[in-house]
């Protein structure tokens, strides 16, 4: 068989394809794409939350969030490294995303503006992530899967732990509930967007379901999506801000309203309301460490000379 023919039988049958087989040139490309955008949005996500963490209100919260924090960062690396297995220079991948050649994702350009965004995040955020990244598992490129089996382990604690503060302010003065609705009203459309757009105006999805890199489209991970938040917010005793939300018993699955699409074209093109306030505060943090990077190079490349010296 060609190479041609043994990636469409391995497609065919459910099987993973792995950095050394051949694949087409645009399945590796929509592959680094992707993956890029996934492990950029990994690591600009650590900004939102960062933010709180030397203003937790309790030593306990602040190690909960410094740990969470420090897994997203754990995220982006196994990310870059799967997109480095089909070619990708991690290098060259961060100036995409500060040059602003590379997208991450929408939802790390609104603002954190109290301790229950830290709560909102984990269990919205983190939600869609899931619900998002549960079928990634499958994807059919072998170092992209295994990563997600990983992360999505972690992202499931992250999101418990974003439902266990937010149950904990609802239980408390009505000022914290006041601060949870006010964060969940913030959240809940930004959140329906970090699917993508609706199927119609989605021009990868169809070659990426074709390829088995996504397993479900845009608009079917976000009804699920709405169909598992909805009894969490009546759990917790919060309005979902959304008038046209409500049960379709025909359809088995809830109605909602739309999400403003303008809004996200604005966002994904740079214009939303933290975009460059993100960039600046990556392009800065890739210069401070721009010598940590040299010495480690220098390092390794002692390393190599002395083994070569001693004949190994
Ligand atoms: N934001 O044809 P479409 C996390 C872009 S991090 C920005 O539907 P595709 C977490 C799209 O890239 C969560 N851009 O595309 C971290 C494309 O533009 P390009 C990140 C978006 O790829 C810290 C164009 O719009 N998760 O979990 O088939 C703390 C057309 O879209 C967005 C992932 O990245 C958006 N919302 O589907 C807490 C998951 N939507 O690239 C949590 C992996 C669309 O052609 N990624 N675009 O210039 C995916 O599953 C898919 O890439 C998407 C988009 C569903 C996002």
């Amino acid at each position: 068989m060609t190479g041609e023919e043994i990636f469409a039988d391995t497609i065919a049958r459910d099987q993973r394809v792995e950095p050394r087989d051949w694949m087409p040139d645009g399945y590796r490309q929509t592959l680094i794409r992707q993956i890029a955008q996934h492990a950029h949005s990994e690591i600009i996500g650590m900004q939102p939350e960062g933010e709180w963490i030397t203003r937790a209100p309790s030593l306990r919260r602040k190690a909960i969030l410094l740990a969470k924090v420090q897994d997203e960062a754990g995220h982006g690396l196994y990310l870059y490294s799967a997109a480095e297995t089909l070619g990708a220079d991690r290098g060259d991948l961060t100036q995409r995303l500060i040059e602003g050649r590379q997208k991450y994702s929408s939802i790390f350009n609104y603002p954190t503006l109290s301790f229950a965004d830290v709560g909102v995040i984990g269990w919205l955020v983190d939600g869609a992530a899931i619900c998002n990244q549960v079928p990634l598992c499958r994807s059919s490129f072998g170092p992209y899967a295994r990563a997600m089996i990983r992360i999505c382990k972690e992202e499931s604690f992250h999101q418990r732990q974003g439902y266990e503060l937010l149950m904990t302010m609802m239980g408390g003065t009505p000022e914290q509930r006041d601060m949870v609705q006010d964060a969940v009203d913030r959240w809940w459309w930004p959140s329906l967007m970090m699917f993508g757009p609706p199927d119609a105006d989605s021009p990868n999805s169809a070659r990426s379901m074709a390829w088995k890199i996504k397993r479900h489209s845009n608009d079917e991970l976000r009804q699920r999506f709405v169909d598992m938040s909805v009894p969490q917010a009546e759990a917790l005793g919060v309005t979902l801000p959304d008038p046209e939300l409500r049960w379709n018993a025909e359809r088995e699955h809830y109605d909602f309203g739309t999400p403003d699409w303008s809004e996200l074209q604005r966002v994904i093109t740079g214009d939303g309301p933290l975009n460059r306030q993100r960039i600046a505060r990556r392009r800065q943090a890739d210069s401070d460490g721009a010598w940590v990077r040299e010495a480690a190079a220098a390092y390794a490349e002692k390393q190599r000379s002395a083994g070569n010296g001693s004949g190994r």
